[in-house]
């Protein structure tokens, strides 16, 4: 390849990380697939972030016999990211320059942690992205009660689909909202990630699980995060489930810019750097005391803002 073909500066690539395993990456390009290794140099000039994540917009050299090498990546727009495991000053990619997140729970098998979809959305705000909340298994709430636990997030502003991979409930209206836009499907294992997207696309055929009787919990099934083209434009990547979602680069003091149904108020407290938690004068508290604000939501930042210190 010559110099020709590279970019011009500003602008992204083509060629998409798709899926990583270990060393190797899937780069879709215009003209077909690559199995990619990765030149030395990005990975020196990256230590506190994956120095190739799926999403990333790279440049390559072609080796022929569907083989290459990724020779840098393109600045990423945004992340959608968590904690490296055990490094909180590491960040690990869940999925690069993310249109949006489609934050999938079920509303039964696995039973729902609201708490634990709080910070899949505060991690999605912090990263400047939307989110659809998807509530999913909607077939196995016969009575109508597990889904209240979502209206919350709907009260928040955030649009809340209500489907079923089983039934077909609610596919067409979550296909909606991903024409056009890369969006990332996450949440717990076990909750039907995979298998909305084979609904979604059943030409994919996507491996999914079943969920352990004995925990209720998923077995992890998906194993690497995967890009699938949908259309044009529309991409969808299908990430593992995560269990412990450590925020990446959160600051107590920006929490409550994180929760959008907040945002009203947040200039109208007495103190400029308000925590919201026992300050007189508070429109925060005053918002939730008038019922405009959710209380669980409240304590879920609450309990962010003041994490309980444990004993070491
Ligand atoms: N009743 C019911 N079961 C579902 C539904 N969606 C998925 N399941 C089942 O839930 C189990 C887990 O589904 P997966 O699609 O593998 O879940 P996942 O979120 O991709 O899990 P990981 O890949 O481990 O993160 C499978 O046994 C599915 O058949 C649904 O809408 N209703
Ligand atoms: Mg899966
Ligand atoms: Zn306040």
């Amino acid at each position: 390849m010559t110099d020709q073909s590279r970019t011009q500066p500003g602008e992204m690539p083509p060629n998409l990380v798709v899926r990583g395993y270990g060393k190797f990456y899937d780069v879709l390009t215009p003209t077909g697939q690559l199995l990619c290794t990765v030149r030395g140099n990005v990975k020196r000039e990256r230590r506190k972030t994956d120095p190739v994540a799926v999403g990333d917009r790279v440049e390559i050299t072609e080796l022929g016999n569907g083989e290459g090498v990724i020779e840098s990546v393109a600045p990423r727009r945004r992340a959608l990211s968590r904690e490296a495991r055990g490094r909180t000053d590491v960040e690990h990619v869940i999925l690069a320059n993310p249109d949006q997140l489609i934050a999938v729970f079920a509303v039964t098998e696995p039973e729902p942690h609201p708490r634990m979809l709080d910070r899949f959305l505060l991690i999605a705000e912090r990263a400047g992205i939307g989110s659809v909340v998807c509530v999913n298994k909607i077939d196995l709430d016969t009575s109508g009660e597990g889904r209240k636990l979502f209206d919350r997030y709907h009260e928040a502003g955030y649009p809340v689909i209500y489907c079923s991979a089983d039934s077909g409930q609610g596919i067409d209206e979550l296909r909606e909202h991903l024409r056009g836009k890369i969006s990332v499907l996450a949440g717990p294992s076990g909750v039907g990630k995979s298998s909305l997207l084979n609904q979604i696309d059943p030409t994919q055929d996507i491996r999914v699980g079943e969920v352990s009787d004995a925990t209720g919990k998923g077995r992890h099934t998906t194993t690497a995060t995967t890009i699938f083209r949908l259309a044009g434009e529309t991409y969808i990547a299908d990430t593992p489930g995560i269990r412990q979602l450590g925020l990446y680069g959160v600051v107590p003091e920006d929490l409550d810019q994180y929760f959008p149904e907040f945002r009203p108020w947040l200039n109208a407290c007495y103190y400029r750097d308000c925590t919201h938690i026992d300050e007189p004068d508070c429109a925060i508290i005053e918002a939730l005391d008038a019922g405009k604000i959710n209380r669980e939501r409240y304590e879920s930042y609450r309990s962010l803002r003041q994490p309980v210190v444990e004993d070491a």
